[in-house]
């Protein structure tokens, strides 16, 4: 299995769900920040052009929740495989990959990406995502005071989906502990061994970002 990744949120949740499965997997870079998402050979594989990308065996598989899915069905763990459970998951997943994407993705990309990049800013994008992440994590901050994690009282791979948005989140210093629970949330799952074993703490040191304000 070869998974062709970057060390950004989507490509974290499937190095994370690889960690907490313990699956042997060859773990290529797609370095974005150098354009290789765009080179003939990466779109004949992926052609939305996005990290990641999964090839098992020559099963290729893009969208990161999508290959997540498939981990939990092909290894049968940390994931729910009667109809009632499963759809509970997917129901999160898309969740996750419409609404908090959506609202998420304008102030992480503009002061993590970008200040890596020594981009300017889009600051009308950062203020449409302020506005909107308040409604996602509320969302999540009234579910995660009935569950522990996403599925309930055991970790799923439902939380790789999660937990790396929420993270990249944390770095640009959103004032996370406005909502306990998800903060509570977010301090469990970089608790875990897969945490480091997936490079997130490489992340969480490569884009460290000063807080201004
Ligand atoms: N819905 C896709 C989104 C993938 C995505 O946007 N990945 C980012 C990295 S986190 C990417 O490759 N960005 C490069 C680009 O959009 O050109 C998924 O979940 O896999």
């Amino acid at each position: 299995m070869k998974l062709y990744w970057f060390n950004s949120p989507n490509p974290q949740k499937v190095r994370l769900a690889l960690a907490e499965l313990g699956t042997p997997c060859e773990v290529e870079l797609v370095d974005l920040f150098k354009g290789q998402n765009r080179t003939p050979g990466y779109l004949a594989l992926n052609p939305s052009g996005r990290a990641p990308t999964l090839d098992d065996n020559g099963f290729i598989l893009w969208e990161s929740n999508a290959i997540v899915a498939y981990l939990g069905d092909r290894e049968r763990r940390l994931w729910p495989l009667d109809a009632r459970g499963r759809a509970d998951a997917l129901r999160w997943m898309f969740f996750q990959s419409q609404h908090v994407t959506d609202a998420l993705t304008g102030r992480v990309f503009n002061m993590v990406a970008k200040a890596k990049l020594g981009l300017p800013p889009d600051h009308d994008a950062i203020k449409r995502s302020n506005e909107a992440i308040p409604g996602v994590l509320a969302l999540l901050e009234g579910h995660l005071a009935k569950s522990r994690w996403m599925l309930g009282d055991e970790f799923s791979l439902v939380d790789c989906c999660y937990l790396p948005g929420l993270n990249a989140l944390a770095m640009t210093h959103y004032h996370l502990k406005d909502y306990p629970k998800v903060s509570a949330y977010l301090a469990n799952g970089a608790e875990r061994p897969s945490w480091q074993a997936a490079g997130m703490i490489d992340f969480e040191r490569a884009f460290a970002i000063p807080k201004t304000d």
